[in-house]
């Protein structure tokens, strides 16, 4: 038996020394080095009008998947008007310094309603509290999107310091446009320290609610929709138009503020009108006249136009003709 001893003290001091090491290490990283690591991508490059976009990412902090964090998402357009806007419960966040309560379609007093008509103003309200003890700096953001997931309106109905521990609302006017598909619609809502493009990050996972863009009045239940990402990443994907889309660059920021850290990546990707050869916004007879004329030329050809040569062959056949006549109608603003 006491053969045996010195080893077990040795073993046992072997075990003290690898304990204390490990935990001097991990103080050492939560102290010092614990990495907050955010990804913005969208799944193209280069999207065409009409085609779906999707933007994802992951929240991680010293590689472990972050499972109560809140990614702000933000799409700015071609001419540098807020496109979407969004922000993304990573997991179960809990404790908002400011939180939206509620957001939905109201009269111009603020009463719910469940449907408004195309081609007319709508109105939606929104409910805010400041759950801390000091007061901050806010910008609360509004969100709307057809049921084909197209966005029509986002923009920043308030920004401003919100009093410690006060709730605010607001009713502000939304017109609907005279071309909105009918049928169920969306409103989003959430409470920014300022936009991501600003350097901004979101308080709060948004709130939405779904309610009935109608051609003539009539009634349907509005419901409270929660955004669900599960650790560590997070996902949203919008449609673009194929008629009246803002042609060129976007820029897509994703922000985050955990552990007192703040960081921020930004992507883009371009929004182009596949078959516009002469570039005046639109597919018409003009783009199909100029793919015809170009029909059956290769790089050095007289007739040759790389501008028709759509799927980049290196040459105009059938293909590119199919392509200009699928996208004939679809217009957009460069
Ligand atoms: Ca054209
Ligand atoms: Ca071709």
């Amino acid at each position: 038996m006491s053969k045996i001893k010195p080893f077990q003290t040795q073993l046992s001091m072997l075990l003290l020394y690898f304990a204390l090491s490990f935990t001097i290490f991990n103080v050492y990283t939560k102290a010092y080095a614990a990495t907050l690591n955010l990804t913005v991508s969208t799944n193209k490059v280069i999207y065409n009008v009409g085609e779906t976009v999707t933007v994802n990412g992951t929240l991680t902090i010293n590689s472990t998947p972050v499972s109560d964090g809140i990614v702000a998402v933000q799409v700015i357009d071609p001419k540098n008007y807020l496109h979407v806007i969004r922000a993304l419960p990573i997991g179960s966040p809990t404790n908002f310094v400011i939180e939206i309560l509620q957001v939905y379609l109201s009269d111009q007093e603020g009463n719910p309603k469940s449907s408004v008509k195309r081609g007319t103003l709508g109105y939606v309200t929104i409910i805010w509290r400041n759950n801390d003890n000091a007061d901050h700096y806010t910008s609360i953001t509004l969100y709307l999107y057809y049921g084909n997931n197209q966005p029509f309106l986002a923009f920043v109905p308030f920004s401003g310091t919100v009093r410690a521990g006060v709730t605010q609302n607001m009713t502000v006017s939304v017109p609907i446009p005279s071309d909105a598909p009918l049928g169920a619609a969306f409103v989003c809502s959430a409470a920014f320290s300022n936009l991501p493009s600003n350097n901004g990050y979101a308080y709060c996972p948004e709130k939405s609610s779904t309610f009935t863009i109608t051609f003539t009045s009539s009634l349907s239940t509005t419901e409270t929709l929660q955004t669900q990402n599960s650790s560590g990443t997070y996902s949203i994907n919008f449609t673009t138009p194929n008629r009246g889309a803002v042609l060129g660059n976007y820029t897509v920021y994703a922000s985050v503020s955990y552990q007192g850290q703040y960081t921020r990546k930004t992507c883009t990707f371009k929004l182009i009108l596949v078959g516009d050869v002469d570039f005046d916004g639109k597919v018409d007879m003009t783009d199909v006249g100029l793919v015809l004329r170009a029909y059956g030329s290769k790089p050095g050809d007289p007739k040759w136009n790389p501008n028709c040569d759509f799927n980049g062959d290196g040459k105009i056949d059938m293909t590119d003709v199919g392509i200009v006549l699928r996208n004939y109608g679809n217009y957009g603003t460069y």
